[in-house]
């Protein structure tokens, strides 16, 4: 199914969703959420950006992402370059790269909740010419990370997000509750800065699920986070098991299960190629969810 389609399809569900939430907030303090999103076209060999938003109100977001599909050209002229929260705006924006010779489609997710106590953190290191780098973004003591993501400097079609994922510090719970941690690729040769943000929250409790699969060389990889039982997906991301120019995210994003419902809630989607012709990783996809 297209995005287009699925947009006219979710849009009826998401204003419903919007409204039981409105509803409900009056005789419960429960946290809520529900996931809406935006698409738009990439021309080639360009970069380009959307966003969507909560809306007004008190729904702020805990998580979000997308990326870029090629349907003539596959995955591997597309690319994420940034996925983030706007500050002060309640709202997710990505960025992603087209170098196919067609239009490309590209989508942003975000996560709009009510109910949690949320902090936004980033960190920024230096992304200097045919570099790889990464840092985490710590949350504030007594929080835990729910979503987070990745942004990068500059607007060339060689820098692509390679990890947006939650972070363990190596703490006792060995759970990775502790913040966010991004990797950027600048394939270019002008030096940028990139910077990891971290979405985190005062309440609630949280599982991390997770997914993994091959990534072989020339290859692209897969994988789905299911939340367990109930639980609700906050947010999510996407790890690459080894630092390198060759390996990008296409997308990361949440997704809707065979669940019966159209909520975009069951689980976050990982979507990874690998450039290199030589040299096997592995694509771990995480979600991040609310157990009530
Ligand atoms: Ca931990
Ligand atoms: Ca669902």
């Amino acid at each position: 199914m297209s995005w287009q389609k699925i947009v006219l399809l979710v849009l009826a569900v998401v204003l419903g969703a919007a409204g039981a939430t409105a509803l409900a907030s009056g005789s419960s303090k429960a946290p809520q959420s529900f996931v809406t999103f935006q698409s738009t076209n990439i021309s080639p060999e360009t970069q380009a950006s959307v966003s969507e938003g909560c809306g007004g109100g008190t729904l702020e977001p805990t998580g979000g992402g997308g990326g870029a599909k090629s349907d003539q050209f596959g995955a591997f002229s597309v690319s994420l370059a940034t996925s983030v929260p706007v500050v002060g705006q309640n709202a997710w924006r990505v960025w992603a790269n087209n170098r196919g010779p067609n239009s490309a489609s590209m989508i942003a997710f975000v996560v709009c909740t009510s109910g949690y106590d949320l902090r936004q953190r980033f960190a920024e290191v230096n992304l200097p010419a045919h570099s790889s780098k990464a840092t985490p973004a710590r949350c504030p003591a007594g929080t835990s990370a729910v979503g987070g993501g990745v942004y990068i400097s500059g607007s060339t079609l060689d820098l692509v997000v390679s990890t947006s994922k939650p972070w363990d510090s190596g703490d006792r719970d060995s759970k990775p509750n502790d913040g966010w941690f991004g990797r950027a690729n600048n394939g270019s040769g002008t030096d940028q800065v990139m910077e990891t943000w971290a979405v985190c929250s005062k309440n609630g409790r949280f599982a991390y699920v997770h997914d993994s699969s091959k990534l072989a060389p020339r290859g692209e990889a897969l994988a789905q986070a299911q939340c367990p039982g109930k639980s609700q997906v906050v947010g999510g991301g996407t790890q690459i098991s080894k630092a390198g120019l060759k390996t990008e995210i296409t997308y990361t994003q949440p997704y809707d299960g065979p669940d019966g419902d159209l909520a975009i809630d069951d689980g976050w989607v990982s979507d990874a190629t690998n450039h290199a012709s030589r040299g096997a990783h592995t694509l771990t996809g995480w979600a991040v969810c609310a157990v009530t």
